[in-house]
């Protein structure tokens, strides 16, 4: 560590031109004159991901330069080494880090719910990076806690819940359980203090069977066992059948068991399907069961003026997931669940540690949010949102929910006018999920069958195989039910313009005719 931490040196250090010798400890804190060293590493780490950045937003860049996790072993360097690196070789560290980094940010990156990158949502986080605090206490987090607060308010106007109350979790499947705790919670309170013995019932809950596997994953989590999540068939859309749920809750009752969750879904992650709010409602009423909205994907539709209606009935919810992450582009990430009544959040969870959340604090505590969740620390998801919401506006929001679903329009139109190339499985897609086969040559002139079917299964994975090889193109795949392989193209990077999916459509063919 030949240059670092010698006072004597310091003033050397600090006036070379070459930061790339120097060492952590030449920067702040430990070199409390580290102004120049410090800001010269940032402003070329700044670069760095600049760079990233304009190559994801130039077209003629690959999305992903794809090797296997044995090839990277040995391409990337993982190791911790016993002496300190210089900044130099740090700097090369960060610069390996994001070329081998997929491009998600890339308008032909289409494989996941969360694509493309928000600037000023980007800045949001930087910020929030170098503010460096926890968001258990308004003691600590004054801004940030007022700003949830608003914004969380701001959320359940829009869903149209006109009290109660609302948290940031870390993902959507985490929000859904938090749902699942505070509905059991309401139903018996003492489970907090008993544990398994408070609950003189079983507990049933209810979510369709193209639902996220987070309903089940709650359920195994707070003892109800898997085997009390029923899978609720679905229509050919995807969506809840309201029959059938009030029938598989007439069998838990006269079973003896207890319904008491229901899990209905705005935005599956496949097909992208809302299950019709207001039947899966008045079901909820009738026999008393939580209702839980999980609109992790579909909730950015709130929105917009034009899409809103899928999620009609939404206010008759006790708790609705929605996370910003996927639909409204806010960084990775930022998911909030929202509560009909207040105080639940607070009274299911709160643990008192004298420590974080004292009472005889001299400002109103009830703003240390810290005591409502499960998890203690939270990271501060709030300002990337809350920036990236002023920038735009109720407006410029509402144009890019618009947006987004007008490609999607234009994509499924495009596919419509190939049919000898592309099989629609849903020919009207209710959300921004495209999904289709890709017909290569040799299957272009048969019979729509089972064998074809399967055939198509086949090549699914063979062509996003090349795709990725290639590194022009990533669009996700998977199985749903009896339907195998299919590809599920996601609109949800505001960068995507209709010769994107030109390219998307032309460079499919390109990749995929001869198999
Ligand atoms: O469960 C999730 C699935 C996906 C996806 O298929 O892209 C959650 C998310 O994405 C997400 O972005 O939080």
């Amino acid at each position: 560590m030949a240059s670092s931490c010698s006072c004597n040196d310091e003033k050397k250090i600090i006036n070379s031109t070459n930061i790339s010798q120097l060492y952590y400890t030449d920067l702040f804190p430990i070199n409390e004159n580290g102004n120049k060293p410090t800001k010269e590493f940032l402003l070329k780490v700044i670069e760095i991901c600049l760079d990233f950045i304009q190559k994801s937003n130039d077209r003629s860049t690959k999305v992903i330069d794809f090797h296997t996790p044995e090839e990277l072993q040995k391409l990337f360097d993982f190791s911790i080494p016993d002496e300190p690196l210089n900044i130099g070789q740090i700097l090369n560290d960060c610069r390996d880090a994001l070329k081998y980094q997929v491009k998600t940010a890339h308008p032909h990156f289409f494989n996941q719910l969360s694509c493309g990158l928000d600037i000023v949502s980007l800045a949001g986080e930087w910020l929030t990076a170098a503010a460096n605090t926890n968001m258990f206490t308004y003691e600590i987090a004054p801004v940030f806690i007022l700003m949830e607060h608003h914004i969380l308010k701001k959320m359940r106007d829009i869903i149209g819940f006109t009290n109660g109350d609302s948290i940031l979790c870390p993902g959507g499947a985490i929000s859904n359980l938090y749902a699942v705790i505070i509905a059991r919670h309401k139903l018996f309170a003492e489970y907090k203090a008993k544990g398994l013995k408070a609950l003189s019932q079983q507990l049933v809950l209810f979510t369709s069977e193209h639902s996220h596997y987070s309903t089940r994953s709650a359920g195994a989590v707070c003892g109800f066992g898997t085997d009390n999540v029923i899978d609720v068939p679905c229509d050919e859309r995807g969506r809840m059948i309201p029959s059938e749920l009030e029938r598989l809750v007439k069998e838990t009752i006269s079973r003896g068991d207890r319904p008491f969750f229901i899990n209905c879904t705005s935005g599956t992650t496949v097909l992208g399907a809302f299950d019709q709010i207001n039947p899966l409602a008045d079901i909820a009423d009738k026999y008393n069961i939580w209702l839980h909205v999980d609109a992790a994907w579909g909730g950015g539709c709130l929105l917009s003026r034009k899409h809103r209606h899928k999620l009609d009935g939404i206010e008759r919810a006790r708790s609705v997931t929605w996370n910003p992450h996927k639909l409204m582009s806010t960084l990775l990430q930022c998911s909030t669940v929202h509560f009909k009544e207040n105080g639940l959040l607070m009274d299911a969870n709160q643990m008192c540690a004298d420590y974080l959340f004292q009472q005889d604090k001299h400002y109103d505590v009830s703003y240390d949010t810290g005591d409502k969740v499960i998890q203690c620390g939270r990271h501060n998801d709030i300002f990337k949102l809350w920036i990236m919401w002023r920038s735009k506006g109720m407006e410029g929001y509402e144009r890019h929910i618009d947006h987004l679903f007008d490609l999607t329009d234009y994509m499924v139109e495009k596919l419509k006018d190939r049919p000898d190339q592309f099989y629609l499985i849903i020919p009207e897609p209710e959300c921004v999920n495209i999904s289709f086969w890709y017909i290569p040559t040799r299957l272009r002139n048969v019979p729509h069958d089972r064998q074809r079917i399967q055939e198509l299964g086949t090549i699914t994975p063979q062509l996003k195989a090349r795709m990725m090889n290639s590194g022009t193109l990533m669009i996700g795949y998977q199985p749903v039910g009896e339907i195998p392989n299919f590809f599920r193209n996601i609109i949800s990077n505001s960068g995507v313009q209709t010769k994107d999916i030109d390219f998307l459509l032309s460079e499919l063919d390109r990749l995929g005719h001869d198999l």
